[in-house]
């Protein structure tokens, strides 16, 4: 019979107690929610683990009760695990998840689907059943906030890419997707107030690529899958600067009023608004407005990186409104790490991936830091000069080096208490596949998951290298593309 392991979960959980015997998975195999909030979860267990049918509580609980069963619950959950925690308790007969909420019972189903043989497809049940090792777990993440960007912008994703990109996220317990929507080279959201931004600034990618828009109702779509996975998403408007699709479809947002013509090439730091015109704020309204009524999750990013062509000073003054004007839309603002040079006036997140400097002035004003350390999470970057695409400005990152890091290290004189986790961006200049897109994740991405999940006490290079080995069976039965890294043993 085919038997799971224990030593298969990537990332590695708080603790696992193996315990004596086998669970033993059937068709017949029977799952009950004594909870609402477990619903996403069962929905996920039925489509990624295997397709068993439902049973009450009570039936399940009856000492007549089937040959197996699986029973979700909040009753006696840990409050210590916090809102993303739970327990898994396998037994002989019945493997009982408890958690105290939505994302506590996701996650505890990813982590079973992950001991379940990684010949158990979509498919379903073999016909004598799987083997899964009895075994007490609870779990609960380092970090809050675990996050990837996709870059959309550089070159256009359809929304079944973004939707593959954010099982893969969730498959890892990363509960953040950051789509940055818009850049020099694309405007990729419909805006009902203006148009034009996506109609003519969706039409441009990188090296004249076919371009491309989210309708409204395609964010909707993307949002809701995202949030049945656990997955919030972050929608990123890059402003002031990354703004030429928007200054081409709107030649009243440059200071000149001139439209600039498209652009497909890869420089950065040549566009901006016109920041000193009250126009510009009333244009970001309508925009703010809109993405904070598609998107139910609490950030909106404003980018705010690189805005070499707006005076420094003018930058930091529209820095400081526009935040406001987020927060006026109920949501909290997020920004680059340069926004730390502004006064940030209210709770920010910040998201640090190069100069410590202006992270630490935001730290120092009290906001809540991203790390995306481009040195280690900067999935852009190749993993060697092997690597068909991808850049190299920032060196080479292998596995090893996305993995082997403390975040709480990372910057020095940052207050550890101001990190709310991780965040791997995917720039994508050189990357316009979803295959390139996921060879340039996996394994990588897993590797960054396990950093912002587990205690750096309970990681260890080894350890994490012969567990994200055994994924490989599943990436292929998955159809994921990947990279065979030579950092990692077993994937070479
Ligand atoms: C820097 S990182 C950028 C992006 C580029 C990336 C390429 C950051 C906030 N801005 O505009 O795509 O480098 O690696």
């Amino acid at each position: 019979m085919l038997t799971g392991r224990l030593d298969a979960v990537v990332p590695l959980p708080l603790e696992v107690l193996p315990a004596p015997g086998q669970f033993h998975l059937t068709a017949a195999t029977t799952v009950a929610a004594v909870d609402d909030a477990a619903s996403d979860a069962v929905a996920l267990l039925r489509r990624r683990v295997a397709p068993l049918p439902s049973a009450t509580a009570a039936a399940a609980g009856r000492h007549d009760r089937p040959p197996s069963s699986i029973v979700l619950t909040s009753d006696e959950a840990d409050p210590a695990l916090g809102p993303e925690g739970y327990r898994l308790r396998i037994g002989t007969e019945r493997i009982e998840v408890v958690a105290g909420g939505h994302d506590g019972f996701l996650w505890a189903v990813q982590t079973l689907r992950q001991l379940m043989p990684p010949e158990l497809g979509d498919a379903g049940v073999p016909p004598d059943g799987v083997a899964v090792p009895c075994a007490s777990i609870h779990d609960a993440p380092r970090y809050p906030w675990r996050g990837a960007m996709l870059d959309v912008a550089r070159h256009f994703f359809s929304p079944a890419d973004v939707c593959s990109v954010t099982e893969l996220l969730a498959a890892y317990k990363l509960n953040r997707l950051h789509l940055h929507l818009t850049d020099d080279q694309g405007w990729r959201i419909e805006v009902r107030a203006h148009p034009e931004l996506a109609t003519v600034g969706g039409q441009t990618a990188v090296d004249g690529g076919p371009g491309g828009a989210y309708t409204q109702a395609d964010l909707t779509a993307i949002v809701e899958h995202a949030r049945r996975l656990g997955v919030t998403v972050v929608p990123e408007v890059d402003v002031p600067g990354h703004t030429n699709a928007a200054l081409s479809a709107l030649g009243w947002l440059s200071c000149d009023g001139e439209p600039r013509p498209p652009y497909t090439g890869t420089h950065v730091g040549f566009s901006s608004l016109c920041v000193e015109e009250e126009r510009t704020y009333g244009w970001l309204d309508d925009v703010i407005g809109e993405l904070a009524a598609l998107t139910p999750g609490a950030w909106i990013h404003l980018g705010g990186d690189e805005s070499a062509a707006t005076d420094a000073e003018a930058y930091r003054g529209f820095v400081t409104r526009a935040l406001d004007l987020v927060r006026a839309h109920g949501k909290v603002p997020v920004g680059w790490g340069e926004i730390g040079a502004a006064e940030l006036g209210g709770p920010t997140v910040v998201q640090h991936w190069f100069d410590p400097r202006p992270t630490l002035a935001a730290a120092a004003q009290g906001a809540g830091i991203v790390l995306s350390p481009a040195d280690r999470t900067y999935l852009d970057q190749k993993y060697d000069e092997s690597t068909p695409v991808g850049v190299t400005w920032m060196g080479a990152i292998t596995t090893e080096r996305a993995y082997a890091w403390d975040p709480a290290r990372s910057i020095e004189g940052l207050d550890p208490d101001r990190i709310l986790g991780i965040e791997a961006p995917l720039w994508t200049e050189t990357i316009s596949t979803r295959a390139e897109v996921e060879r340039m994740l996996v394994p990588r991405l897993p590797a960054l998951a396990e950093v912002a999940w587990t205690s750096e006490a309970s990681r260890e290079w080894r350890s994490f290298a012969a567990r994200l080995a055994g994924h490989r069976g599943r990436w292929d039965a998955d159809g994921i593309a990947w990279t065979a890294d030579p950092s990692v043993a077993g994937l070479a």
